[in-house]
This record gives structure tokens, sequence and C-alpha cells, in this order.
């Protein structure tokens, strides 16, 4: 028997800088996907995680001035982190996995190991170009103009010993996958795998460095880190337990279904099959190349700086119309260029008129001629058949779509049904009926058609909008047996004596020109930066404030606080020094115990949360888009504590 299982996964993003919509994006895909399966009775496992190794991180986490645990750790699990993002985006992974977890390093550990050990990783010289962005390694003829071909960055020159992994040896397996299997989709990405790199010939790829420490060690040759792509791809089977005890789901579950972003496809439909082939474990089911969400024609990124917040446009618009919106615009296999237009005039167009109109105006019908709940006398009419036509044939072509992961044909699908729906009441008039006591049957008819297009739309549309279709069908008084998959096959799984609630509009409609004005203006670049300058003080009132150099003797969290910190300073005096204050939302107070700071020591002594602060610590401060920012003013560690600033 086929088993039931589903294994679906996103990418592990870096967490080197806050994800952007564009990660939202394709995290949100594979939920949609990862609910549908459900939906439809499969036993799924939703992946997703982070890619925490890597120099540029040990890099950002250097200039930040923390370790780079720390640094991942505040990205991560830290205030509007990744795992804050996915809850507010609704998403249903089951599982998240980090690179630096303790399982994942062991098990990567061996498994560098075993390719070792059969010789499929053996240890040579690396010389070539490295991109620091893109944690790349390029030969030469890979260059574009000396770039790399990529980001377009610059690349540097790389040579040390390393090991490589014998990639050379599966080419000819790999092609053949790639060309007479549909192991890779959008076929279009296959091509460019074979001409692009296939072709030129496929190279030993080198998988250790030695020339920085935050990765995972090769344990039989210290100095050595595994570099980053083994220690992440990998991340697919580690986390259902392949090589550790954390957990027992892969043979259950692998292989499975990898969504990545159209530039990781290189590694995962060439590297990555090719190291399982070594390893001698079943390949992906299929590896599925998206496109980008393009701003101004280029890629939105983390690195450009050209990024969208999605945190902003959640909270202004709804976290379901936000998802909607980011299915139903892109196809999913191509690029598509993001705009707040765009996303408007979809919350109006779709939301607010087509589907978020049905179900108010059906559901204020049904209050307003039969006091919420439907009779259920019946009378049939010449416009039936084509609405009803629609909606039964309408799963059959969802579904063709969503397995091929054509989400936004899907959704298309369902649209021509809610179209169909609201077209109905033009043809049909129930306005006119309800005056007419005769046509109470007739009448009763047509809403109860109408309520099963909502009914059928809203199942469908539920792993696109979870919670906003969950709404429509207890408005419409949808039972349970009515919300399943099998109860959308066919017409007429709603109760005959439906009872519906009318209620606000699930999606009021946006005043397109204000709307975009309120984004511009919260979005200007920095447009709240410069305070204007306060009046003139005297040489001699500015001289009567006594601002010190301190060294952070000890900084501990104020119990039962939030925000505050407790210092203990040295300030030359010989004497420690108490002061606390309210930064704990920028910084982890282990961070800056030897920290060389400035605090004002004249200021009347204050009682916080029960404990007395003497002084008031300098930070830098501005609020960039209604947020504040901190930076607590450090000087070099040479200053001794105790000299005064003037
Ligand atoms: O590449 N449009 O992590 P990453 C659409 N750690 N999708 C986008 C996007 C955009 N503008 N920007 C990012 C890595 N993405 C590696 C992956 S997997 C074993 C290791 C999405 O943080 C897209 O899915 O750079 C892309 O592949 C992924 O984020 C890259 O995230």
């Amino acid at each position: 028997m086929e088993k039931n299982t589903f294994y679906i996964t996103t990418p592990i993003y870096y967490p080197s800088d806050k994800l952007h919509i564009g990660h939202a994006y394709c995290t949100v895909a594979t939920d949609a996907i990862a609910r549908y399966k459900r939906l439809q009775g499969c036993d799924v496992l939703f992946l997703t995680g982070t890619d925490e190794h890597g120099q540029k991180i040990e890099d950002k986490a250097k200039a930040a001035g923390v370790t780079p645990k720390e640094f991942v750790d505040r990205i991560v699990a830290g205030e509007k982190g990744v795992l804050d993002l996915w809850k507010l985006m609704n998403i249903s992974n089951d599982r998240f996995i980090r690179t630096t977890d303790d399982y994942h390093v062991k098990a990567i550990q061996r498994i560098f190991r075993k390719m070792h050990d059969k010789g499929d990783i053996y240890k040579g010289k690396y010389v070539g170009k490295y991109c620091k962005p893109c944690e790349s390694f390029w030969t030469e003829t890979q260059l574009v103009d000396g770039k790399c071909p990529d980001c377009g960055g610059e690349v540097q020159d790389a040579e040390e010993e390393a090991y490589f992994f014998r990639l050379s040896k599966y080419a000819d397996r790999v092609q053949h996958l790639l060309e007479d299997t549909d192991f890779l989709e959008p076929r279009s990405r296959v091509h460019e795998m074979i001409n692009n790199f296939i072709k030129p010939g496929l190279e030993d790829l080198c998988v250790s460095r030695t020339s920085f420490t935050w990765g995972i060690p090769v344990d039989f040759d210290p100095g050595h880190v595994v570099y980053v792509w083994v220690d992440a791809l990998f991340n697919y089977v580690t986390a259902l337990g392949y090589e550790n005890d954390k957990y027992d789901d892969y043979e259950k579950y692998w292989p499975g279904v990898n969504i990545v972003g159209k530039e990781i496809v290189r590694f995962h439909s060439i590297i990555w099959p090719a190291m399982l082939m070594s390893m001698e474990m079943p390949l992906p089911k299929k590896v599925y190349g998206h496109g980008w969400l393009l701003l101004d024609g280029g890629k939105m990124s983390k690195s450009k700086g050209n990024v969208v917040d999605p945190y902003q446009l959640a909270d202004r618009y709804g976290v379901d119309a936000l998802r909607f919106f980011l299915l139903r615009t892109f196809p999913f296999g191509s690029d598509g260029t993001f705009s707040n237009e765009l996303l408007i005039s979809t919350i109006n167009t779709d939301l607010a008129n087509d589907l978020g109109n049905l179900v108010s105006r059906t559901t204020a019908m049904i209050v307003k001629y039969f006091g919420g709940t439907l009779p259920a006398e019946r009378e049939a009419g010449t416009e039936d058949a084509a609405l009803i036509e629609v909606g039964s044939a309408l799963r059959k072509k969802y579904a063709e779509q969503m397995d091929k992961f054509q989400l936004q044909n899907g959704i298309a699908e369902v649209f021509r049904l809610l179209s169909r729906a609201n077209k109905y009441i033009d043809e049909t008039a129930p306005w006119v009926l309800s005056r007419d006591e005769t046509k109470r049957a007739r009448l009763a008819s047509i809403m109860y058609n109408l309520l099963e297009a909502c009914r059928i739309s809203a199942v469908l549309l539920t792993p696109i909008m979870p919670e906003t279709c969950e709404k429509i069908l207890d408005r419409i008084g949808a039972p349970a047996a009515a919300r399943t998959w099998e109860s959308v096959a066919a017409w007429g799984a709603m109760p005959a004596c439906a009872a519906v609630s009318a209620g606000e509009a699930l999606f009021p409609r946006i005043d397109a020109k204000k709307e975009l004005e309120a984004l511009e203006a919260l979005n200007a670049p920095s447009a709240p930066a410069v305070e204007p300058v306060l009046p003139d003080v005297s040489i001699d009132e500015f001289a009567k404030c006594d601002m010190r150099v301190c060294k952070v003797l000890k900084c501990e969290a104020v119990k039962k606080s939030e925000k505050l910190l407790c210092f203990t300073l040295d300030d030359g005096s010989g004497t420690p020094r108490q002061i606390l204050s309210g930064i704990h939302k920028f910084y982890e107070p282990e961070t800056l115990v030897g920290k060389t700071v400035v605090a004002i020591l004249n200021l009347p002594a204050r009682k916080m949360m029960g404990k007395e602060s003497n002084g008031m610590l300098l930070s830098a401060v501005r609020e960039e888009n209604g947020e504040e920012k901190l930076h607590l003013l450090m000087l070099d560690d040479s200053v001794p504590a105790g000299y005064r600033l003037c």
C-alpha cells in the first residue's frame, strides 16, 4: 500500500538579519501546500528552520560585539525574530531545525565521516574564488565579468587545505536524474542546470574550511569545520532523526519534497542528490525551485537592503490578506514584482469584492428573508445548473493545480466559482422574489446554492487563509462534516436548514489613494531621523553635568522587569556604582560585562523596581518607522574608568 505520508520543507534561512517578505513568501507557500495535503487526509510533516553557521554570521556577530550563538539566538528566538514571524504568519510547521542544535551537529559529523570513509570526501588544496554574501565558492570560469555569478558582487582569492567531495563521480547520474525524471521542477530550471553547470563539467566541491571557526568541527581533523552546504543540506534528514536519536521519523517520512528559491536550485538539484547517492540514501521526491519577489526590478535581499517588512503589512491588512496576496498574485515558479498598489488592489478586488461580498450578501439575505435559518422547502430553477456545475467540478480542477504546486491557478479556480455565484445573485434577483410569498421555496433554493458556493470555496481556500475560512464556515453554519475534503467533492453537503449569522465585513475595502500615501509616509527613508536641535544651553550649565567613563563590572536583568538591566560599574572612585537602565530590549546583560561605557553621575538617585539607580548610562537613540533604536555609548577599552567627558 502506498504511504499516506507527505514530507515538505522550506530552505533553512540564514539568521544573518531579520527575514523579509521574500522568505515569508516561500514559507507561506510551503505552508499552504502542507495544509492542502493535511486537508486531503495525508499524514504531513512540515519542516522549516535556520542555517546558522558560516563566516558571514561569524563576521556579523563580531561586528555586533556578541558571540555567533548569541547573535543567531537573538535573530531566531528574539522579539520579532524568525520564530515570531512564523507564528504571526500562521505557519503550521511541525518541526523547526536550527543547525546549531546538538543532534544535528553530531549527525553531520557522522555523515561527513561516512562519506570520508567511503572515499567520496578527500583532502586537497582549495584554490578559487569566494563570494562572502552568498557563501559560495566559484571557479574562475564560473565568474561573470570577474564577479559572483549569483549576486554580481566582488569575490576574493581563496587558497587553503580543505576536504573535497567527489561531485564529479556522480555527474552522469545527476544528469540522468535531471533530464529523464521530473525530480526538478519547473522544467525550465533543468536546462539551466544542465547548460550552466553540468555541461561545463562538474568539479569536486570544497566541503571544509580552516579560515573560520563558526561551523561544525570535522571531528577527525581539528581545525577544519564542515563547509556550510553539507551542514545545511542534510538538515532535511537529520530533522527526521537520521544519524541521531532525537527523532525517529526518517523511515516514515523520507523522501520528501524540498521547496527552494531558484538561486539555490543548483545546490539542491546537483550537490544534494550527489551526496545522497554517495550516502546510498533515497533522493527527494522533488525539488521545486520557486521564483523571486522583485522590488523595482531587482531581487529583494538583505544585503541590498531593499526589503519589505512582513510585520508592517500583516499589521495593516491582516495575516490572511497578506498570505492570500502572495499566493494569488505571483505564479510560484516565476519571478514577480511586489508593489503596494498590487497588494491593495488584490485585497479590494478579490477579497473585499468577490469573496467578502458574496459571504456578506448571502448571510445578510438569509437573515433578512428567513430570520437566519433556511426553511426546508425547495424549488429548482433554470439558473441553478451553471452554478452547480462549476461548484461540483471545482475540487478536481483545484487539486490538479495544487498537486503541481501551481497555487495561483488553484486559487483562480476557486475564484471562478465565486464570480459565478456573484453572477447568480444578479441573474436570480432574490430581492424581487422576496416580495412574493409564493416564491419562498425558490428563494430558499437560491440561498442554499449560495451557501454551498461559499462553503466549497471556503474549504478549498483554507490552506491559503486558515483563519478567515474558518470564520466563513462558522458564519454560514457549516457543520464539521461539511468542512472536509470529501465534502467538497460534490454539491449539497450543507444541511437543508442551515442557520447563519451576519457579521462585519471580512475584508473592509481600502481607500487605495489614502493608503498608498500612508504607506509612503511610513516607509519614507529615515524621514523622522533628524530631530530639531534643542535650544541653547550655556557652557556653564553644560559643565555641571558630570559624565564619566565607567567599566561594567556586573550586569544582570532585574527580576520581574522586562526592560531593566542592573549595572555595577567601576566609575574610577574605588566604590562600585549601581545604575539601572531600561535597555534589556536591545542588549543581553552578559554581553555588556567588561565594556567601557559613559554615565552621567550627578543625577538625583532614583528607585526602580525596589533598586536604587545612581546616575544614567548614555546611549545614542532615535525612532525609525515607529520603532525605537538604541546603541549604548561604548568607548575604546583603553580609556580608563573615571575620565571625565567634556
Ligand atoms: O540560501 N523572493 O538562506 P537565505 C523570493 N541558508 N524568495 C526569497 C527571496 C525573494 N526576494 N529572498 C529570499 C539560504 N527568499 C540557505 C539555504 S537550504 C539547505 C540553505 C527565500 O536566508 C527563497 O526561498 O538566503 C530562497 O531560496 C531562500 O529564501 C534563501 O534564504
